[in-house]
């Protein structure tokens, strides 16, 4: 079915279209006092508070319902009597049953409207996420919230945050405090760096879950450590400088990076911990603790990305015992997909898939081995989600080493056909990461991502076979 008149992404797995529209003067919301919250707040956004609430009796009522029936997300909402009604299976499902409400309503010129629907919901896929890397550009706590709202009002539940990279450190350590004080000053390009104070985290750990979204925090190791040493030299080895990566800064007229001092540069592979020193270990198990304490999320994400100058015995007995300690803070790790070569990696852990949608080298291997491992995977194949692609040869943000990616490109994938042998149950969901090594403002990240990141919402949530490019090219160009 191409449904069409109205800007809903992602597509819902089941509607029931009736004819005409409820047309709504005034509105009345009650039931549960979260929702009703969340909903009044969308409300004055969407209609410029321009819908007043009132207690009269021509207002339409808005009633909000926990019912704990249906699965994890699920929601139905029913506009076809005479009030509108949303029934949650859990209080994240009763929130995007108001989500889906608020992209229904419709400014006409006799006033608001929706259209007569039954829509009974659920997402496809448990994982929906974003990524934001803060170490290349940093984004202060209120831009961070501004994008949580934008992703969550499209049903995305997961804010990954790439919290530490070569060109800074972006989380208070207590046990380490010089993290901060030296390394999060610049960043990968002209802007000044900053980090997220404890409090800061807690901010929006406490936004986002308002609304449910779960924090997934990344510490890059044991490569992307660069900034390490600009805070403890002794940790970090000497640069290892690939031909590649001379030839390519000096191509974009770039800096090399240099031991214990700030890099700007975009190179990548370039940095390692020391792998055979205990302190190393002792960095690790503090960082992951702090980190773990002040998460309330199930994961820790601990990278393992790019470690081309960690010789492959090192990087092995880094993964393994790094997992290790991350599952002792009793979160689950997660890592990039490389770390799927380790053959001893902690049982358990979630493997994040950067490879394309054609797997090239031992790419698929690697990620199969997670699964093998009881663990599962979150697809994020670079060809279709990275937003920090190009969307066209001539965008001005953006790189494009894993291809130019229009919206119909982001679009047009299923996750469960990327990684053979891996069954669809062992799928927890999809991500779109933000690199920001191009990216400088709030208005760089919202040329990226929009309108890509509808297309990477409708993957997370909608039934693979429901999905079809006209039907979402349609609802896109509505939703403006
Ligand atoms: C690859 S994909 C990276 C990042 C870069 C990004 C730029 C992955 C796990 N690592 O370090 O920022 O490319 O597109």
């Amino acid at each position: 079915m191409v449904f069409t008149y109205a800007p809903l992404v992602p597509l819902p797995a089941r509607i029931t279209a009736t004819a005409g529209s409820l047309a709504l003067s005034q509105v009345r919301i009650i039931g549960d006092a979260d929702a009703v919250a969340a909903l009044r707040t969308g409300l004055a956004l969407r209609t410029a508070s321009r819908l007043p609430e009132s207690t009269d009796s021509d207002a339409v009522e808005i009633t909000l319902s926990l019912v704990g029936q249906g699965t994890q997300d699920a929601y139905t909402l029913d506009t076809r009597g005479d009030g509108i009604r949303i029934y949650g299976h859990d209080a994240a499902g009763l929130f995007y049953g108001t989500r889906t409400l608020l992209q229904l309503l419709q400014e006409t010129p006799d006033g608001w409207t929706v259209p007569r629907v039954l829509i009974d919901d659920a997402p496809r896929f448990a994982y929906r996420g974003v990524m934001l890397d803060l170490a290349r550009h940093f984004f202060p706590v209120a831009e961070i919230e501004a994008y949580v709202d934008r992703a969550s009002a499209l049903k995305f539940n997961h804010l990954h945050l790439h919290l530490t990279d070569d060109q800074g450190w972006r989380i208070q350590i207590d046990s380490w405090p010089l993290l901060t004080e030296r390394a999060s000053i610049g960043d990968a390009g002209p802007c000044t760096g900053g980090f997220l104070s404890k409090d800061d985290y807690r901010h929006v750990v406490e936004y986002a879950a308002a609304r449910h979204m779960t924090v997934v925090p990344e510490v890059d190791l044991p490569g992307h450590t660069h900034a390490v040493g600009v805070a403890y030299p002794e940790l970090v080895e000497q640069p290892w400088l690939s031909e590649t990566a001379v030839a390519e800064a000096a191509a974009l007229g770039q800096d090399l990076p240099v031991h214990g001092e700030h890099f700007a540069g975009w190179a990548v592979g370039h940095s390692s911990l020391r792998i055979h020193e205990e302190r190393t270990y002792e960095f690790v198990t503090d960082v992951l603790n702090e980190l773990a304490e002040m998460t309330p999320g199930p994961y820790l994400h601990i990278g393992g990305d790019e470690c081309l100058g960690t010789p492959a015995a090192d990087f092995t007995e880094f993964i393994a015992r790094a997992t290790r300690i991350a599952a002792a803070t009793g979160k689950t790790p997660v890592t990039w997909h490389e770390a799927g070569a380790v053959a001893d990696i902690a049982a358990g852990t979630v493997g994040q898939y950067w490879g394309s949608v054609t797997p090239k080298g031992a790419h698929a291997e690697e990620a199969a081995h997670f699964v093998a491992r009881g663990g599962a995977l979150i697809m994020s194949a670079s060809d279709r989600t990275y937003l920090d692609m190009k969307p066209s040869e001539d965008f001005p943000l953006g790189q494009s080493w894993a291809g130019i990616v229009p919206l119909q490109t982001a679009y047009d994938w299923d996750p469960a056909s990327v990684v053979p042998g891996v069954p669809e149950s062992a799928i927890l969901g999809i991500e779109a990461p933000l690199w920001t090594e191009t990216v400088d403002s709030y208005a760089d990240l919202e040329a990226l991502v929009l309108p890509r990141l509808l297309a990477h919402a409708e993957t997370a949530w909608s039934p693979q076979a429901a999905r079809d490019w006209d039907s979402f090219r349609a609802r896109v160009a509505l939703a403006g």
